[in-house]
């Protein structure tokens, strides 16, 4: 299942996605993307799978778009190519992915955990956006991910000067959901992946789509689509374990449908 920049493993019903780059500190070429891109697309189809988890090395989770990939493109070479259009479909997955981060996440690389829906940082993390340095600016949806997450002034302030912004600063202004040791990180990762998965698919589904909207559209539309999905979750076998399993008093066991 490995392909030349990721190497794909399964560890019960969570899909893992390593990216295996280590000695350009996992830079982003565009073919690495369409591996990342192409295997959680295929992690989202398969009915085994329940929570996809992403992760580097100790070193880096990933230190950014390739440099020299891309140093010689012109603005039309990239709007022929228009490399960013296959990350709009990362957000299209359904199931909770989860980004590991070690050591770097700069440019494309905090742009590529700021797709995920949880980020797990190691104490040693550093996020940011050193375009600015390179006299461009992010591309694929930092400006906006960092801007929702953190507020337009502080976005600003770590984007114009390009800094490196810590693991703790970054959990204080919730861009990262939980700081541990550095040898923990992929552990805990697990462990949360692992417990998602024992919640009920659909519910994580519909959720997700509820929460994303509550981003993207007025509070009234995202009420309706709250709305929708909730009726929609009685359609499913698992509302039906979830709610007789509590009269019972043990624990649910969820199928995904
Ligand atoms: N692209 C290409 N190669 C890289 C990159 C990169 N982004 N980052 C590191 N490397 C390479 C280095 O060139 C070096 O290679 P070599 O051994 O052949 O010289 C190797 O990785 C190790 O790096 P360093 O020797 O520099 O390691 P240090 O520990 O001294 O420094 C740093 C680590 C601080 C992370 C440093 O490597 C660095 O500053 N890297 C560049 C970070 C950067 O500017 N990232 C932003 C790139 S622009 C971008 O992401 C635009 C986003 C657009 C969307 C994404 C589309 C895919």
């Amino acid at each position: 299942m490995n392909k030349e920049f990721i190497k794909v493993l399964q560890e019960g019903k969570v899909g893992i996605i390593q990216f295996n780059r280590p000695k350009a500190l996992h830079a982003l070429n565009r073919q690495m993307v369409d591996e990342i891109v192409g295997q959680l697309k295929s992690f989202d189809q398969d009915d085994r799978i329940r929570v996809i988890l992403l992760m580097g090395d100790e070193r880096a989770f990933a230190a950014g778009a390739d440099i020299d990939e891309m140093m010689d493109d012109t603005p039309l070479t990239l709007e022929f190519l228009d490399p960013f259009a296959i990350w709009d479909e990362i957000s299209n997955v359904k199931k909770p992915t989860i980004a590991a981060v070690n050591g770097f996440a700069l440019g494309g690389g905090f742009e590529l955990a700021l797709h995920c829906d949880l980020i797990i940082g190691a104490e040693n993390a550093q996020f940011g956006f050193p375009e600015v340095k390179l006299g461009v600016m992010p591309g694929a949806g930092g400006t906006q991910f960092l801007t929702k997450a953190m507020g337009r002034r502080k976005a600003l302030e770590w984007i114009w000067l390009g800094e490196p912004m810590s693991a703790q600063e970054a959990l204080h202004y919730g861009v990262i959901n939980r700081i541990v040791a550095p040898e923990l990180v992929e552990e805990e990762a697990m462990r949360l992946a692992n417990q998602l998965a024992e919640q009920a698919p659909i519910s994580l589904r519909l959720i997700k789509e509820a929460v994303y909207a509550a981003e993207d559209q007025p509070v009234r539309e995202g009420k309706k689509l709250e709305r929708k999905n909730f009726y929609l979750s009685f359609a499913s076998h698992d509302q039906k374990e979830g709610m007789q399993a509590f009269k019972e008093k043990r624990l649910p066991s969820f199928k995904g449908v």
